[in-house]
């Protein structure tokens, strides 16, 4: 690991000791330390007023049961979890996280990225994030409703338009919002839009929300590629995962002119040279709930299921994951290296090894990170939540044209910030600086609360 500033050190000591066992969150505190150091060293201030040790430390965690009744009339026990990080820009904002591999420590390094990737979007939302350790895999629709119907009773008394406003990760998307949308405004006889984002388009939700977040990466590639005076016309490009990040990234690639050569999910990977049947894909994983495998099978002929190692070893000029934290480590990079890749842009929040991000910028490779080229997804959940304040609804084109503007000045804002720091061209130190400065402003201003 990087070395931390003399200053900064202490403080990560120090979220060390106070959180034991929670490695994610360790390695998400440490990733935006290290980018700090020349900021601490122009703004000591913001270390007197103890900002940076306020930042690391949530505002409030809430954990809770979640009891429910299975299809056979068993009585099933979840762990669910709202971590409310930081509040000094708007309301907490983040999403929900449905995987077995939830723990506190997974929703607290989501949620503290989710701080500086919602500053860095210029729109008023702070940051949160939950979820729950529960399955979603093989469990019927009757069983999901009750288990969000469940999560909702206990988690409705800590949200609001103005408090807190959870969305989608994985394993929940737009059905698993329904059931959470209809329990709260059952329970509180409210209807309110604002509560929730990512919401169905009859009732509340925003255009492009579904696409935002595949769509957003893309732009933001699109910009790197454009800075360096190219363009996604022709470039092979792998992209990991199978879900709603992946497959809104792949539409946008192809649209650009790009081909997508490869995805996955968690039970393996497919390589289909003529590019992604992206039609397919969705039959198979929106409506069927299919695994990969079954992509291939309906492909017939043309694509391959990858036979031993990743993804990443699939030769591409742009690289793209979109599944989940710390997937691609240094021998995935360094195979990506090998196979010629030229940039490298985090769909998922935090997929990138340490190392492995060590070894792209030896190799020259452009890196983006999620804060930043994610940052699509909760700056088009902001976008809905204007919109239902407002009780109005924007055209899918206009939406469309806010995203690309926003990942755009994202982009812009990271490049200008690393520049002005001394780190000309690192996407991660302006993504962190910009991102973290501007929350820190607001927090010394607001004094200490
Ligand atoms: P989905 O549940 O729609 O899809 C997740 C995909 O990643 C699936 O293909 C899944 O495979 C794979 N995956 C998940 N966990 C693992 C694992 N432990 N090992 C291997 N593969 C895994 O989620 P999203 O597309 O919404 O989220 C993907 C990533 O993008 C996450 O890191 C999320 O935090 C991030 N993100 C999401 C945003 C959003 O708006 N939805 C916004 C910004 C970031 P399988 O089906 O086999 O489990
Ligand atoms: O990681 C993320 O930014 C999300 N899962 C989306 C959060 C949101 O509130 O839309």
């Amino acid at each position: 690991m990087t070395e931390l500033h003399d200053l900064l050190r202490p403080v990560f000591d120090d979220v060390v000791a106070r959180n034991p066992g929670e490695r994610e969150f360790h390695q998400a505190v440490h990733e935006v330390l290290e980018s700090l150091g020349p900021v601490v060293a122009k703004r000591p201030e913001y270390v007197d007023a103890a900002v940076i040790q306020r930042l690391c430390e949530p505002e409030r965690q809430i954990i809770f049961r979640v009891p429910w009744l299975d299809d056979r009339g068993r009585t099933q026990v979840n762990r669910g979890f709202r971590v409310e990080f930081n509040s000094a820009l708007g309301p907490y904002k983040g999403g929900l996280r449905f995987h077995p591999s939830v723990y506190l420590g997974i929703v607290k390094f989501l949620g503290f990225e989710q701080i500086f990737k919602n500053a860095l979007t210029g729109l008023p939302i702070g940051g949160g994030k939950g979820g729950s350790d529960f399955d979603p895999k093989g469990r019927s629709d009757a069983e999901v409703m009750r288990f969000c119907q469940s999560f909702m009773t206990e988690l409705y008394r800590h949200l609001g338009e103005h408090t807190d406003v959870p969305a989608g990760d994985i394993g929940v998307g737009g059905r698993e919002i329904g059931y959470l949308f209809g329990q709260y405004k059952r329970i509180t006889n409210r209807y309110e839009s604002g509560v929730l984002t990512g919401k169905g388009l009859a009732w509340g939700g925003s255009q492009v929300r579904t696409e935002a977040t595949g769509y957003g990466v893309v732009f933001f590639v699109d910009r790197m590629l454009a800075a360096a005076g190219d363009s996604l016309e022709g470039k092979r490009v792998v992209v990991s995962g199978s879900g709603n990040v992946a497959i809104y990234a792949i539409e946008k690639v192809h649209q650009l002119g790009g081909r997508v050569v490869a995805c996955s999910d968690s039970s393996g990977y497919v390589v289909d040279d003529a590019g992604i049947d992206l039609e397919l894909l969705k039959v198979v994983k929106n409506e069927q709930r299919g695994r990969i495998a079954d992509y291939v099978e309906a492909r017939g002929g043309g694509a391959v299921l990858g036979a031993s190692g990743s993804v990443w070893d699939v030769a591409c000029d742009v690289a793209l994951p979109c599944a989940t934290q710390n997937e691609l480590d240094e021998a995935a990079a360094k195979a990506l290296v090998g196979g010629g890749v030229r940039v490298v842009a985090e769909g998922a929040n935090m997929p990138t090894t340490p190392g492995a991000v060590r070894l792209f910028a030896e190799a020259g490779v452009q890196f983006a990170p999620g804060k930043a080229a994610n940052a699509g997804g909760v700056a088009t959940s902001a976008l809905e939540m204007q919109q239902n304040a407002s009780r109005d609804s924007w055209s899918f084109e206009y939406t469309e044209g806010r995203l690309a503007g926003i990942m755009s000045d994202i982009h812009d804002r990271c490049l200008a910030t690393a520049e002005e720091y001394g780190q000309p061209g690192s996407y991660a130190a302006g993504a962190n600086i910009a991102g973290f400065t501007q929350v820190a402003d607001a927090m010394v201003a607001l004094g200490v609360v």
